[in-house]
């Protein structure tokens, strides 16, 4: 099991280019650089919500909308907590965790047992936070799912307000996916697995 659980992953296409680095066992600050102020202010949330460091810089084709951006930084951040999960000996494997936000309750549960797959249920009445259109959050937890290899249920229960419904969404899958990752003391030599692989 490596001791420092950080890992840095850069990624350069024709729309984005992301570099990022993440701590999984962080105090929970960040610094966040994306061109798109209301996902800069999901991420910060991720980052406190889950105890993990992380730094984010991104430039994206804005000018044609946020989608390109906002999943290729899911694809990156997936990478980067991959990475520094290593070979997941020790770790809890499953995580979950039930958040409240105000009128919004989400439910979300997390497998990182190398099996990507995404169920997504959220449904507000509105689906904009001025320009950002919250199902990009959506297409943020399938490219997410795939690089980080997770089996990833995302639910808001109820909820009415598309701010309160997308930031309880980030906190919850941010507690979700730092428990899955914490080192289980009881069976910390241990891969959480039966298989004997989870890579
Ligand atoms: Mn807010």
């Amino acid at each position: 099991m490596a001791n420092d659980r950080i890992a840095s992953v850069s990624r350069k296409t024709a729309e984005t280019e992301i570099s990022l680095q993440i701590n999984l066992d962080g105090p929970g600050e960040s610094s966040i650089q994306t061109g798109i102020p209301f996902f800069d202010h999901l991420l910060e949330l991720f980052a406190r919500h889950g105890l993990f460091a992380l730094k984010v810089e991104a430039k994206g084709d804005l000018s044609v909308d946020y989608h390109h951006t906002v999943e290729d930084v899911g694809l990156v951040l997936g990478e980067a907590i991959r990475k520094a999960l290593g070979d997941k000996v020790g770790i809890k494997r499953y995580g979950f965790f039930i958040l409240p936000m105000d009128e919004c309750l989400a439910r979300i549960a997390v497998d990182l047992g190398n099996r990507p797959l995404l169920v997504y249920s959220v449904e507000v009445n509105s689906s904009y936070v001025r320009d950002f259109n919250i199902l990009l959050i959506k297409e943020f937890c399938r490219a997410l799912s795939n690089s980080l290899g997770a089996n990833l249920h995302v639910n808001l229960e109820y909820g009415e307000e598309p701010h309160h419904a997308v930031e309880c969404v980030m906190k919850c899958l941010a507690r979700a996916i730092d428990h899955a990752s914490q080192i289980d003391p009881r069976a910390s030599d241990e891969l959480p697995s039966t298989k004997g692989l989870l890579t």
